[in-house]
């Protein structure tokens, strides 16, 4: 009896060594729940001037939202084949985020959902990959900083500063994030990538100046699956970190593709560290980091 309790701690030690820090999502995190205080999704238009016409986002406030209270935001980006509605549609973020509340894990925040396919046909129909397409997302840059953040500033109670300001997305999505975030560290404090495609930047772009990205980041969040062909991108975004000891968050997930399972597991780990304190333990806990 007692050999076998040796050796059954024995095995839970290496299990826990060989899982890691993955800490994932318990199980029931994106069911929704009865009995608990649900957040509101609206659909609001705002003005481009970037693209000359108006466009749809998607607006997320919390359980118990109130117009006398003051809310950080988080933009939450989508991929080549979605819109406004992709994470509402595929990943729920609502129930995700109501049980967060529920469970008292994760600070009162507003989360928009916009178009990021920055064009007068945002639709995603037809070859969602030819090039006026793809570059859309790149203007997307200035409809965001220019036209949709200045809207949502006007229009909703929000805290109107860096700190309260995060940016996160799913693969082209997450190539915006990390383009648009680190390119523009005096408006977002709060950076994530989950599976970000091919628009990354080389990290030198992203981060030519490592002192002053350091000084203003709160947190850098790079996530991708192990089984997803994109991990090339956010494997040399983490190197390039690692080489300038530039804190950040590089979270494999294990046996993870490039799929919304992936993407609502981030959002539910990702959103639990915003507008909060970070500390090197919370970004160890959060980092898994495979050995090859
Ligand atoms: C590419 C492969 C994937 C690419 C974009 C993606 C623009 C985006 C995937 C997604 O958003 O899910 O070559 O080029």
């Amino acid at each position: 009896m007692k050999r076998f309790l040796i050796l059954s701690l024995i095995a839970g030690m290496f299990l826990q060594l060989s899982s890691q820090n993955f800490t994932g999502a318990p199980e029931g995190y994106d069911i929704p729940r009865t009995g608990i205080l649900q957040g509101k999704i609206d659909t609001i238009v705002y003005n481009s001037t970037t693209v000359g016409n108006t466009r749809r986002a998607l607006i997320y406030t919390p359980p118990g939202y109130s117009k006398s209270k003051k809310y950080p935001v988080l933009y939450l980006l989508h991929g080549i084949g979605g819109d406004e509605k992709e994470w509402f549609n595929q990943g729920k973020p609502q129930v995700i985020l109501d049980n967060l509340y529920a469970d008292k894990k994760i600070a009162p925040m507003i989360v928009v959902l916009p178009n990021g396919r920055a064009m007068k046909d945002d639709r995603a129909v037809g070859n969602i990959m030819e090039g006026p397409k793809v570059q859309a997302f790149a203007t997307f840059e200035k409809d965001l900083l220019n036209d949709l953040i200045p809207y949502i500033e006007k229009n909703f109670p929000v805290l109107k500063n860096q700190k309260n300001r995060a940016l996160a997305g799913l693969s082209m999505g997450g190539g915006q994030s990390l383009n648009f975030g680190l390119g523009n560290l005096n408006t977002f404090a709060w950076v994530g990538g989950f599976s970000s495609a091919p628009n990354t930047k080389s990290p030198q772009e992203l981060m030519p100046n490592v002192k002053n990205a350091k000084k203003k980041l709160k947190l850098l969040w790079i996530s991708c699956g192990d089984k997803d062909g994109l991990i090339s991108f956010s494997k040399r975004t983490h190197d390039y970190m690692l080489a300038n000891q530039v804190q950040h968050v590089y979270q494999v997930i294990p046996n993870g593709y490039h799929d919304f399972k992936v993407w609502k597991m981030n959002l539910y780990m990702f959103s639990q560290l915003l507008f909060k304190p970070v500390t090197p333990s919370l970004i160890e806990k959060y980092s898994n980091i495979p050995t090859e």
